[in-house]
C-alpha cells in the first residue's frame, strides 16, 4: 500500500452519507477512518446536513463533506472508502437503496476522471443540495454559479457544526 503512494497530495473533497442506523455515529467513525488512511489527512469537515431522500426512499438521511489531502490515486481511495463503508455493514440490495453509509468522490483535485469504476467530479452532485450546501461551505468556488438556486426545492436543514477536526 505504501509504495503505491504519490509523493504529493492531493486535494479531494468526499460525500458522506447515511439513513440506516446510527448515522451521526457512521459519519464521525467514517471521518476517522479517512484519517487514519496512509498518507491520508483529513483537512475540515462541513456542518452535518438533515436532508429527504432524493431519488431514493427510507428514512432522511445524514450528509456532511469532508475535504482531505490524500496521496492515493483515485482508484485506490474509491477502495479504501468502499472498505470503510463495508466495515461499516453497508449493503447494497438495489440501487439508491438506503444504506449505513455512503462516500462518494465529489472532486479529485482538478482531475476529470471517466471509468468503468469512478466518475469525477461525481455525476449526480451537481443535482443535489446534500452536496453541494455542504461543499459550498468549504469551497464555495467549487459550486457554479446557480446550481444552489437550483436545487433550493429540496429539502434539507443544516443541524450543527460538525467540530469533527480541529482548526
Ligand atoms: N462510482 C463511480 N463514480 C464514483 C464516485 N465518484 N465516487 C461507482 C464513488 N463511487 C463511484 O456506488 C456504485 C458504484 O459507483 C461504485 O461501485 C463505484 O465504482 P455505490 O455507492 O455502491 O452505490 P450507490 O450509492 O447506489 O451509488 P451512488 O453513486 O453513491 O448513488 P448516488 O447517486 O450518490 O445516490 N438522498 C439524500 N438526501 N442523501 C444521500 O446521501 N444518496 C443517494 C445515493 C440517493 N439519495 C440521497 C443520497
Ligand atoms: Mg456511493
Amino acid at each position: 500500500m505504501q509504495a503505491s503512494l504519490a509523493d504529493a497530495p492531493t486535494l479531494v473533497w468526499i460525500g458522506l452519507g447515511a439513513n440506516l442506523g446510527e448515522r451521526d455515529a457512521a459519519l464521525r467513525q467514517a471521518v476517522q477512518a479517512i484519517a487514519a488512511l496512509p498518507g491520508t489527512q483529513v483537512l475540515r469537515v462541513s456542518s452535518l446536513y438533515r436532508s429527504a431522500p432524493v431519488d431514493a426512499g427510507g428514512p432522511d438521511y445524514l450528509n456532511a463533506v469532508a475535504e482531505i489531502a490524500t496521496r492515493h490515486d483515485a482508484h485506490a481511495l474509491l477502495a479504501a472508502l468502499q472498505a470503510i463503508e463495508h466495515g461499516a455493514g453497508r449493503e447494497r440490495p438495489y440501487r439508491n437503496a438506503p444504506r449505513t453509509l455512503d462516500l462518494d468522490i465529489l472532486l479529485y483535485g482538478e482531475q476529470c476522471i471517466t471509468t468503468l469504476a469512478l466518475t469525477v467530479p461525481h455525476p449526480r452532485m451537481h443535482e443535489r443540495a446534500f452536496v453541494l450546501q455542504p461543499l459550498a461551505e468549504l469551497v464555495p468556488g467549487r459550486v457554479p454559479p446557480g446550481a444552489l438556486h437550483a436545487v433550493a426545492a429540496q429539502a434539507i436543514t443544516r443541524c450543527q457544526d460538525s467540530g469533527w477536526v480541529d482548526g
